[in-house]
Parts: C-alpha cells; sequence; structure tokens
C-alpha cells in the first residue's frame, strides 16, 4: 500500500475540512460581477441589466459598507464623449445620493500643451479600487443631520437641503465624516471621479465656453470689480453671482457626479505633495502630513481654469476646527470600498506552482488607509520541496501586489 507524505496529508485535510473552496454557481456571478468593477474602461462597456446585477453583487460583497445605503436605480450619464451606466444608493443618514464608481487606472494630472497648466500636474498613472461617492457637494442639511446645530462660522447656514454646507475647514470635515461613517476623497479620487474616463480640460471636453452648462463659476453677475481680481476677461452669465448655487443645478459629468467644476472647492482627505511622491494603490493616497493641505475643482468666483480636472489648489497650514475655509470651500462625503476586502473573507485553495499548493489566502489586511497591500499565503510543498523555485522554508510567500488578482484561481482569474 502506497505511503501518502505527511504534508500531502496535511494539505488534503484543510481542504475537506474548509467548507468555502467549492464555489456554487451563485458565487461565480457575483464574483463576475465584482471582477467588472476592478477597470473602469470594462465597466463602460456593461449595459443597464449588467449595471443593475453589479449593484446587487456589490450589497452582497460589501453588506457591512453598504448596510446604510439603500440602491434606487441604474442611470445612463454622458459627458465629454464618454458614458456610464452608474448604481445610484441612498445614503440613509444624510439624505444624500451616492453613485458606486468602478475602479480602474487613469492618468492623474494633465498633458503638457494643456492651456494655463501649472508644474505641479505631472501625469502619472495611479490605480483605484472601486468607491461610493456623493452625487453632489454636501449639503447644509445633510451637515445638519449628522452634527446637528453646528458652528460654522458662517452666516448663511440654514439647513438647507438643496444648497451647500460652506465656511469648513478639512478638520471639521474629517470629525463629520467620522461621525457619519464615511469619508471623503484623495486627491486621486477627486480627479478620477472629476474626468468620469476623459482627458480633456474639463470632464465635458476641452471647450471652455461649454463650461457655463456644467458648473457656476466667476461669470457676468459677479462684480465688474471681481472678475477683474479674478483675471476672467470675458465672463459669460451663469444665472449665479458670487455665491453658491443649489446642488445639482447644472449638468453632470459621465459618472452622474454635479459641480466637480465650481461652485465650491472641495476639500481632499491627503495633504499636499509633489506628484514624485508615489501614491499608494486601492485609495490613491499620498501618505504623510506635509502641512499643507488642498482643494479641488475651483468656485463660484473662479475663473474656468482654476477649476480644470487637473488643477490643484494649496491651502496652507495650521487649519483648525471651525476655521480654515472660508466661504469658496466644502467638501463631497465618499465611502472607500477596497476590493481586497471583499477578497478577505473568502477562503480559499490557490495554485499558483505546479509544486506548490497555497491555502489560507486570509490575509490581505484592511487598515483605515488601506496600506496594506501584500498577501501572505502559507505555501506547502507537496512533492519534491528541494525543486521548488519558490519559498521552501514556510515563512510564506508575498504575491507581486501589482496583480493581486492574477493569483487567484477560480471565477476571478
Ligand atoms: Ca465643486
Amino acid at each position: 500500500m502506497t505511503r501518502t507524505h505527511p504534508l500531502l496529508l496535511a494539505l488534503l485535510l484543510v481542504v475537506s475540512c474548509n467548507p468555502t473552496i467549492t464555489h456554487s454557481a451563485e458565487d461565480h456571478s457575483v464574483a463576475s460581477g465584482m471582477d467588472a468593477l476592478k477597470e473602469r474602461s470594462t465597466y463602460a462597456k456593461l449595459d443597464q441589466p449588467a449595471v443593475e446585477a453589479l449593484a446587487r453583487a456589490a450589497k452582497a460583497h460589501w453588506p457591512q459598507e453598504l448596510s446604510g445605503f439603500t440602491y434606487r436605480r441604474v442611470e445612463r450619464f454622458s459627458a465629454g464623449g464618454v458614458s456610464h451606466w452608474m448604481s445610484i444608493w441612498l445614503h440613509g443618514k444624510t439624505g444624500l445620493e451616492f453613485v458606486l464608481l468602478p475602479g480602474g487606472r487613469f492618468q492623474m494630472g494633465s498633458p503638457k500643451g494643456e492651456a494655463n497648466r501649472r508644474e505641479d500636474e505631472l501625469r502619472h498613472w495611479v490605480t483605484l479600487d472601486p468607491f461610493l461617492i456623493a452625487r453632489t457637494e454636501c449639503t447644509q442639511d445633510a451637515w445638519a443631520r449628522v452634527a446637528g446645530a453646528a458652528d460654522l462660522n458662517s452666516g448663511s447656514f440654514d439647513g438647507s437641503p438643496q444648497l451647500p454646507v460652506a465656511g469648513i475647514g478639512p478638520v471639521d470635515v474629517e470629525l463629520w465624516c467620522r461621525e457619519a461613517l464615511l469619508t471623503f476623497p484623495t486627491e486621486a479620487q477627486w480627479e478620477y471621479m472629476c474626468r468620469g474616463g476623459t482627458t480633456s480640460a474639463w470632464a465635458m471636453g476641452a471647450e471652455k465656453s461649454d463650461l457655463v452648462r456644467f458648473g457656476n463659476l466667476g461669470s457676468a453677475e459677479c462684480s465688474k470689480e471681481w472678475t477683474e481680481m479674478a483675471g476672467i476677461t470675458e465672463p459669460w452669465s451663469d444665472g449665479y453671482g458670487n455665491h453658491t448655487a443649489e446642488v445639482g443645478r447644472f449638468a453632470c459629468n459621465s459618472f452622474g457626479l454635479f459641480d466637480v467644476h465650481g461652485n465650491l472647492n472641495e476639500w481632499c482627505r491627503d495633504y499636499y505633495f509633489g506628484y514624485e511622491v508615489a501614491v499608494e494603490k486601492g485609495t490613491g493616497v499620498r501618505p504623510g502630513n506635509s502641512g499643507e493641505r488642498l482643494a479641488r475643482g475651483g468656485n463660484f468666483g473662479g475663473d474656468a481654469s482654476a477649476a480644470r480636472s487637473a488643477k490643484r489648489l494649496t491651502c496652507g497650514s495650521g487649519i483648525a476646527p471651525g476655521g480654515g475655509g472660508n466661504h469658496g470651500f466644502g467638501f463631497r462625503p465618499s465611502l472607500d470600498l477596497p476590493l481586497c476586502a471583499a477578497m478577505a473573507s473568502r477562503r480559499r485553495v490557490v495554485e499558483i506552482d505546479p509544486r506548490i499548493w497555497c491555502f489560507s489566502l486570509t490575509a490581505c489586511v484592511r487598515e483605515p488607509d488601506h496600506r496594506a497591500e501584500t498577501w501572505p499565503v502559507t505555501a506547502v510543498p507537496t512533492r519534491d520541496p528541494l525543486r521548488s523555485t519558490r519559498r521552501r522554508d514556510r515563512r510564506g510567500l508575498q504575491i507581486d501586489s501589482d496583480k493581486p488578482f492574477s493569483a487567484l484561481a477560480g471565477p476571478l482569474s
């Protein structure tokens, strides 16, 4: 009788005791749906039923993250020559509508030929996980639902469900988001959601005059002194002077997001760094504290060039709660949905080498800033360990973090 190698016996025992390694047809369809969220260009080819199915798959895979959201509908949006079917979700605590954005790889920064380009807009590739983001800037009503009657250093706050909350600093925003169980976008997430797949100066294209339909910027309704000070030589008429418009008043981008250009500058979660500081995959955060906060998108009194998709606005340091943001600053709530978190709940057997079986693929660590990108795997050589080209000391095998899914067997590979 042939004796079974002890290590193989151990492996078989683990496999037989692990009920999750057999995938049902339902698992397969859910995983396939999640797969479509990995890359925006792939996602953009989906039709309405596919995006509806994807919304169901997302709810199943992120039950905790999406517990505060109710799925509403799927709607198609087009701008700048790009179109997407987007799933729209109602966030119960704030009453704001969110969209579920696919992740993907995109070019952050502006091309060299773009008018009014600044040196700090150096173009580079960034890869993001999917995330949820509000369709509008945070409204006064949404702010009040979470923060109550807060001293906002703003005389115009009356809890309006139409007007955005302004006059807040990033520390206020952090505190509010913590209470709301939400966050706000990193600079990379902000530019990605603003562009909606475009590479032009603005989300609706490269023609400046088209911007009048898309945002509340410095316009003829502002005073002559103001437009001259802001450097606006040919002010158009957008219907709003030197103050905020109701959110959603202008046309949205290809992700269904309003006011990505103008109305209020929107605070970003991370600090201002030169683009030579690398982003972390997943959230695109540039880690660390440079002492310099930043905001994006331009505001009601600014020039169109200050509202370009790639334009970075630095805002100094020493910003404390209750201060640091003037009336031209607001924010847009969001929620990170790292794909690795969905994977972490599933144990499965993975074959990465003909001579090595791996199991216990469970350690995709989810930290608050999602820095963990390695996938610790216990490797068990089954046959001739000395011939293995992989690690033989059982201290673990680190899969290339650039391709976290390439090593996964089953539906996601
Ligand atoms: Ca804005």
